[in-house]
C-alpha cells in the first residue's frame, strides 16, 4: 500500500513529528425556561504524533496459558511466512481479527469512489511480528508445550513452531492460591517465594532485566492469566496509593497478585492492561498511575459473545425495539473455564459481561423508564471435551410495537484464544501510538497527555475502565468510531460522518 500523506495548511510533517491543527466540534446542551437549548461548540486542538516506532516489548502476565502461547504462535507463524497443511488444504499465517491489522479505514474519495486503507497505516504503529514478547506463568511449560498444551494451533503449524518456542521459558510468578480457583494448584511450579513486598521489586526487576537485555524503547505489561476473584476495597487497605503501599509493604493477604503487577509496573513507568475482569484497578492503582502519569487500561478483553452484543442491542435501541431479556450461555473446555468453573472466580466474570448493554439502553428513553433494564442472566459451563472451542449461546427477546415480540437467538463456535490473541496484540499496538501523542488545547502552550485511564482502548474490553466521571461506551461502532476519528484528527482529516453528500445532489 502507499503511505499516506495529507494535504493541508492545518497539518505538518517533520522528521520526528505529524503536527496537526484540528477543530473538534461538539454540541453543549441546557436546559432553559422548559427548553433544551443546544450550542455548537469549537474547541481547536493540536496532536502531535511521535513517528518513531520504538523496539516495543511485551511482557504477558501468563504467557504460558492458551492466549499467551496463541499470540507469541501466531506472531512467529507470521514473522516467519509460515504456511501448513490442514485437512481443508494449505493455509498461511495472517493476522485475521485484528482491528490494526486486518480491517480498512475509509480515507476519503478517489476518482473511483471510497478508497479503504489498512487501519495500521493511519499512524505509525509497531508490527506485530516486531513486537518483543517475554513473560511469566505459575506454570514452568516452555512455550511449546505450553501451546500443544492449549490446543488450540492446529498439529502441523505446531511442529513447525516447535523449535522456535521450546527454548522460551515464562518467568517464575507470583501465586496468591486464595485469588483464583483452587483447581489451578496442580499448575502452579514456577512461583517466586518471598513476601509481598519482595514480590513488587521482583517484578519491577523483570521489566527492568527484559528492558535492557532486549534493549528496547519501550515495554508494556498485559494480564492473560487466569480470572481473580475481586479484592475488598476498603479505606485504609488500597483506597489510596499511600495505603496500598503501605498494604503490599505489610504483606496484606487482600492485595492480588494482578495488583501487585500493576503497581510494579506503574512504578516502572510502563503502561499496565488488564485483560481479565477482576478488579486489579483498585483505587490506590488508579491514583498511582495518575501520579506517574503512566497508562493503565481494561477490563477484560471483548473478544466474542459481548462484542456481538454490544452490536446487536446497539442495533435494536438505536432500531426503537426494545430488548426485554437477554440470555447468554456460554461452555467451554480451557483452562479458563476450568478456574471460572469455581462461584468467585465465575463471579468477576459475571459482573464483567452483565453491565455491557447499559449505555445503549439509557440511551433511549423512549423504550426504557429511567431505572428499567432489560433481564440480563450469564451462564457459564465447563464442559473439558470442547476445549478452546468455546460454544455461546444467546437469546434476545424484544418487544415490537403494539405487543408484538422478536425473539433472536444465536449459536457461536469459536476458538476462544483466535479470538483473544488479536485483541492483545491491537492493545498492545494501540497503547503504543497512545504513548506516541500529545495534544494542546487552543492557545495552552503545553502539550498533554491523554488521562492514565486509557479509554481510548474500550473497544477491545468488556468493562471498560475510563476517566472518573466520564461515561462508559460499550456500543462496539461508537467505540470503534473513537480510534478512528482520533487518529484521523491526528492526521488533520476530519471524522468519518457517513452524509456522503456529493452523492445526493442532482
Ligand atoms: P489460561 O488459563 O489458558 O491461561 C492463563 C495462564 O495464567 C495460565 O497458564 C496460568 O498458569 C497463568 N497464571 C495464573 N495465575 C498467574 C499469575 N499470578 N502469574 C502468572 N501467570 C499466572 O486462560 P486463557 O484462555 O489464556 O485466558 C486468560 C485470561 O483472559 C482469563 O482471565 C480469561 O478470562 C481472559 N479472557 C479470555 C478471553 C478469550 O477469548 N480467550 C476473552 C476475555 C478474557
Ligand atoms: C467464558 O465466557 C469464558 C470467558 O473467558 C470468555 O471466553 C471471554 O470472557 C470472552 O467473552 P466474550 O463475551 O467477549 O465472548
Amino acid at each position: 500500500m502507499a503511505e499516506i500523506k495529507v494535504n493541508s495548511p492545518n497539518v505538518k510533517y517533520t522528521a520526528t513529528h505529524i503536527e496537526s491543527h484540528y477543530t473538534y466540534n461538539t454540541t453543549d446542551v441546557e436546559f432553559e425556561d422548559g427548553k433544551l437549548v443546544a450550542t455548537p461548540r469549537e474547541t481547536v486542538y493540536t496532536f502531535r504524533t511521535d513517528r518513531h516506532i520504538p523496539r516495543l516489548g511485551c511482557m504477558l502476565v501468563g504467557w504460558g496459558g492458551n492466549n499467551g502461547s496463541t499470540v507469541m504462535a501466531a506472531m512467529l507463524a507470521n514473522k516467519h511466512n509460515m504456511s501448513w497443511q490442514t485437512k481443508d488444504g494449505e493455509k498461511t499465517a495472517n493476522y485475521y481479527g485484528s482491528l490494526t491489522q486486518a480491517s480498512t479505514v475509509c480515507l476519503g474519495n478517489g476518482p473511483d469512489g471510497d478508497v479503504y486503507v489498512p487501519f495500521k497505516d493511519l499512524l505509525p504503529m509497531v508490527k506485530p511480528s516486531d513486537i518483543v514478547l517475554d513473560g511469566w506463568d505459575i506454570s514452568n511449560l516452555n512455550l511449546a508445550d505450553a501451546m500443544q498444551r492449549a490446543k488450540v494451533i492446529d498439529f502441523n503449524l505446531q511442529e513447525k513452531l516447535r523449535p522456535l518456542m521450546e527454548k522460551m521459558h515464562p518467568r517464575p510468578s507470583i501465586y496468591y492460591p486464595d485469588f483464583i480457583a483452587a483447581n489451578q494448584s496442580d499448575r502452579a511450579n514456577n512461583v517466586i517465594s518471598g513476601t509481598k513486598a519482595e514480590h513488587l521489586e521482583r517484578i519491577r526487576e523483570d521489566i527492568r532485566d527484559f528492558k535492557a537485555r532486549e534493549k528496547l524503547d519501550k515495554v508494556i505489561v498485559l494480564w492473560t492469566a487466569n480470572t481473580e476473584r475481586f479484592s475488598d476495597v476498603r479505606e485504609g487497605l488500597n483506597d489510596t496509593t499511600e495505603n496500598l503501599l503501605k498494604s503490599i509493604e505489610r504483606g496484606d493477604s487482600e492485595v492480588s497478585a494482578s495488583t501487585v503487577f500493576a503497581v510494579a509496573s506503574i512504578l516502572e513507568g510502563v503502561t499496565y492492561i488488564n485483560g481479565s475482569p477482576q478488579n486489579t484497578f483498585v483505587p490506590g492503582v488508579i491514583e498511582l498511575a495518575a501520579q506517574k502519569r503512566v497508562y493503565i487500561a481494561g477490563d477484560d478483553f471483548k473478544s466474542g459473545q459481548t462484542k456481538i452484543k454490544s452490536v446487536l442491542v446497539d442495533f435494536l435501541v438505536s432500531a426503537g425495539i426494545k430488548p426485554t431479556s437477554i440470555v447468554s450461555y456460554n461452555h467451554l473446555g480451557n483452562n479458563d473455564g476450568k478456574n471460572l468453573s469455581a462461584p468467585k472466580q465465575f463471579r468477576s466474570k459475571e459482573i464483567s459481561k452483565s453491565n455491557v448493554v447499559d449505555d445503549m439502553v439509557n440511551s433511549n428513553h423512549i423504550l426504557y423508564d429511567p431505572q428499567e433494564k432489560p433481564d440480563h442472566c450469564v451462564v457459564i459451563k465447563y464442559v473439558p471435551y470442547v476445549g478452546d472451542s468455546k460454544r455461546a449461546m444467546d437469546e434476545y427477546t424484544s418487544e415490537l410495537m403494539l405487543g408484538g415480540h422478536n425473539t433472536i437467538i444465536m449459536h457461536n463456535t469459536c476458538e476462544d484464544s483466535l479470538l483473544a490473541s488479536p485483541i492483545i496484540l491491537d492493545l498492545v499496538i494501540l497503547a503504543d501510538v497512545c504513548e506516541r501523542i500529545t495534544y494542546r488545547v487552543g492557545d495552552n502552550p503545553n502539550f498533554e497527555r491523554f488521562n492514565s485511564v486509557l479509554s481510548v482502548l474500550s473497544y477491545l474490553c468488556k468493562a471498560p475502565l475510563v476517566p472518573r466521571g466520564t461515561p462508559v461506551i460499550n456500543a462496539l461502532f461508537r467505540q470503534r468510531a473513537c480510534i478512528e476519528n482520533i487518529f484521523r484528527a491526528c492526521i488533520g482529516l476530519a471524522p468519518v460522518n457517513h452524509m456522503m453528500l456529493e452523492c445526493k445532489r442532482e
